[in-house]
């Protein structure tokens, strides 16, 4: 019986960078020196549990959020792939109030900057549940020497291209660089990510809907209606969807990927922009969601065509299957004629 060939991540990128006649391996390079910087990442996951690497740093992010050590781990796992790749001139991370400008000879020309959360839904860590890296890559906009802040606040559609890893059951890899989805799963006895995942494009309906309902007080009318028509019985359009919220993004976007659904994280009356950032959550998401045939949008406008106007600025976001981002962008619409009790507007 001939074996199905086991399609690797490199040979997938360079299989890839051939339908790009005038690719220079740049992209290709930079990729790399992200995955190798995940494989690091996932090694110390897997042991998180075994070494003292648990609990927190007893400090705290620029968001006043508490530092797990696996997070700085993550951050210094990327940023050092990243300042010797020779491919990328900066870095915007989650863990770093500023953007770092990496001024060695190699990089301070180089093409790309990254806009990365080295480790999403941190706060999952110390209970096995799963967490994840999200990136976004954006050609610089400046021509050469150090990077500046301009060339991190680029609208989405600018990506060249996005990923996450899911530090999960199993490690994987999705990306994209504008040409479809695909996933790859890492198979530790060769320290490979595999393709596991060709070509993924999430259903136009689902049945999962995604948001943390205990800050319902908070949410707008519009909201809490599409949370409601999402438990009606109705065969007909088979409801009620199931709510599944794990609390991790990258766990929660990617289920709804393979299985179609809605991921929820709305403006608040405490929040009036939600908690997720733009530039290293919600673009690579977006961007990813887009090539697999769904949509992401802040309620307000597609997520790709907010202009940023702060490196750490957070955005609404509804993101997922095509036919249920529809329907709560229409009970948002709904609510601009008639306003809003709850004093959240859209
Ligand atoms: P809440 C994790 O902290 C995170 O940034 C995302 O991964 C996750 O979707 C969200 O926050 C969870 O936030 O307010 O529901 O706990």
């Amino acid at each position: 019986m001939i074996n199905k060939k086991v399609v690797t991540l490199n040979e997938f990128i360079i299989e890839e960078q051939k339908g790009f006649p005038y690719a220079t391996g740049e992209l290709s390079s930079l990729l790399r020196d992200i995955v190798f910087a995940a494989k690091l990442v996932n090694r110390e996951v897997n042991k998180a549990g075994l070494v003292d690497i648990l609990g927190t740093t007893g400090s705290s992010n620029v968001h006043g959020e508490e530092v797990k050590k696996l997070d700085v781990f993550a951050h210094e796992q990327f940023v050092n792939s990243l300042r010797t790749s020779g491919e990328c001139c900066g870095v915007a991370s989650e863990e770093s109030p500023d953007f770092l400008s990496f001024d060695n000879e190699r990089a301070k020309n180089a093409k790309y900057v990254v806009c990365i959360d080295p480790l999403d839904g941190s706060s999952n860590i110390d209970v096995n549940v799963s967490i994840g890296t999200i990136f976004s890559i954006l050609e610089r906009k400046t021509i050469s020497g150090p990077c500046v802040l301009e060339d991190f606040l680029q609208a989405g559609f600018r990506q060249v291209a996005a990923g996450y890893v899911v530090y999960g059951a199993a490690t994987l890899l999705v990306y994209t660089t504008g040409d479809g989805v695909n996933g790859f799963t890492l198979d530790p006895s060769i320290g490979e990510f595999c393709l596991s995942h060709p070509d993924i494009k999430i259903p136009e309906k689902g049945k999962i809907y995604s948001i943390n309902e205990s800050y319902r007080a908070r949410f707008a009318d519009s909201v809490n209606q599409f949370v409601d028509y999402c438990k009606v019985e109705d065969k007909a359009s088979n409801r009620p969807y199931s709510c599944r919220y794990i609390g991790s993004m990258v766990a929660d976007f990617h289920r709804n990927l393979l299985k179609g659904g809605i991921f929820m994280y709305p403006a608040m009356s405490t929040h009036p922009n939600g908690k997720l950032r733009l530039l290293y959550e919600c673009n690579p998401m977006a961007f990813i969601i887009e090539q697999a045939g769904g949509l992401a949008t802040s309620g307000e406008q597609r997520i790709m065509e907010i202009s940023p106007q702060e490196l750490h600025q957070r955005t609404p976001i509804f993101i997922g299957s095509k036919e249920m981002v529809y329907k709560v962008v229409e009970y948002i619409n709904q609510e601009k004629l008639v306003g809003s009790v709850n004093g959240v507007s859209h």
